[in-house]
């Protein structure tokens, strides 16, 4: 396992633990899960939604480059009925599984399809708080500070707790 994946997953529809524990369960398939965070509840961010989010952080060690990786993701949000509607328009939809790539090893990645460090985590909580449980002392390959300093700098308040 040649390289090292930071993964948010996240899900606001339906049965939300399922759903988590079903990507949870395929991503093992594409490498190994060394680590885990808590499963947070926590509010939606940017976005009207009848439900809360469940989101984790899981640590994927993994021979897939980049590329592949999303590839296999996105097959992963299929097979758990991610509905991506082309007229979505503006703005986040309610989903049954999300899993964004927010780092891989210390790459920096910017192309039609994937953007590495994800590019709004630093403005997020409810990546930033999984994140810090799995490694806080992860140094953001272009902002230069530790997940720690990112979290205690972040400017969102949103509520979250351990689910
Ligand atoms: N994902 C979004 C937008 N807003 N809010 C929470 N709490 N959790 C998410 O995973 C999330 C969100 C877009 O992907
Ligand atoms: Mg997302
Ligand atoms: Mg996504």
């Amino acid at each position: 396992m040649k390289h090292k994946a930071y993964l948010l997953l996240g899900s606001n529809m339906g049965d939300r633990a399922a759903h988590i524990e079903k990507a949870n369960g395929k991503l093992r398939a594409l490498g190994e899960m060394t680590a885990k965070s808590g499963v947070y509840k926590t509010e939606p961010w940017k976005m009207d939604a009848s439900q809360w989010f469940f989101n984790q952080v899981v640590e994927l060690e993994t021979d897939y480059l980049p590329q592949d990786l999303l590839e296999q993701i996105l097959e992963i949000e299929q097979s758990l009925g991610r509905v991506r509607s082309a007229d979505a328009g503006e703005g986040y939809t309610s989903r049954t599984i999300d899993i964004d790539i927010l780092y891989f090893d210390d790459e920096v990645i910017n192309n039609a399809t994937l953007t590495i460090p994800h590019p709004r985590i630093q403005e997020r909580r409810f990546a930033l708080a999984p994140m810090v449980e799995l490694n806080a002392s992860y140094v953001h390959p272009i902002l230069h500070q530790t997940q720690f300093e990112l979290l205690k700098t972040c400017p969102d308040q949103s509520f979250l707790e351990l689910a």
